[in-house]
């Protein structure tokens, strides 16, 4: 009769058990909706400034492809891009570290002053929102690109680095310092402190960028796939 009613006990405990963890895994997936990145296509940037000397051009189109020799692996890279296309900031006139560079037209380490792009996003909640971006890199000097938003280029979206990779398309958020030339992860955000309809803009850092899409996560163990 005791062993009977510690045994019904233990089941009831099990029950009680099996409740509170689907409540509990209810909460999860409902936060886990709530907190889905926010994805956006490169391709599909509403404004374009400060764009005389370099310019984000839009692949593939007629124009540009046939600009691209056939034996570059950028002609091939819209086949593994999302949406079937992709942005790249041309000209690209300093490749290798052997072009010279020229500060303000190859080469802008301040963020925010050439070839900005916007792109209208609603942000559901104020938070902190780690910025991860696709790029396609083939060298050492078409790797580095700025994020900011509705004109302010905070310290932590400047200077964002990819290094591993090159020639496919890598999902990345680092950012170079002067210790880490490669990026320190996770060291690019932007802080949003209210939520709304904001404009998330990018920069250029190095002319020749390649960029497929970026996304948005308050989640900083998100990972891209
Ligand atoms: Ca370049
Ligand atoms: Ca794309």
């Amino acid at each position: 009769m005791y062993a009977m009613r510690t045994l019904g006990s233990v089941v009831g405990t099990l029950t009680l058990a099996v409740i509170v963890a689907t409540q509990a895994s209810g909460n999860e997936s409902t936060t886990t909706a709530i907190d889905q990145p926010i994805m956006i296509e490169a391709e599909s940037f509403t404004a374009q400034r400060n764009d005389d000397l370099r310019r984000w051009t839009v692949i593939p189109n007629n124009e540009s492809s046939s600009k691209i020799p056939e034996n570059d692996q950028r002609k091939q890279a819209a086949e593994g891009a999302s949406n079937g296309a992709y942005i790249r900031l041309l000209p690209d006139t300093r490749v290798t570290h052997a072009d010279k560079l020229i500060r303000g037209e190859n080469f802008s380490p301040e963020a925010g002053k050439m070839a900005v792009i916007s792109y209208p996003v609603e942000i559901p909640k104020a938070g902190r929102y780690y910025v991860w971006v696709r790029a396609f890199s083939t060298g050492s000097e078409d790797n580095g690109i700025h994020v900011g938003i509705d004109g302010e280029w905070p310290e932590h979206g400047q200077r964002m680095q990819w290094c591993e990779g090159k020639n496919t398309w890598r999902w990345q958020c680092a950012q170079r310092t002067e210790k880490q030339h490669c990026g320190v992860p996770m060291e690019i955000y932007l802080d949003i402190d209210a939520p709304g309809k904001k404009t998330i803009e990018f920069s250029m850092r190095e002319d020749g960028f390649t960029m497929d899409q970026f996304l948005l996560t308050t989640d900083k163990n998100y990972r891209p796939e």
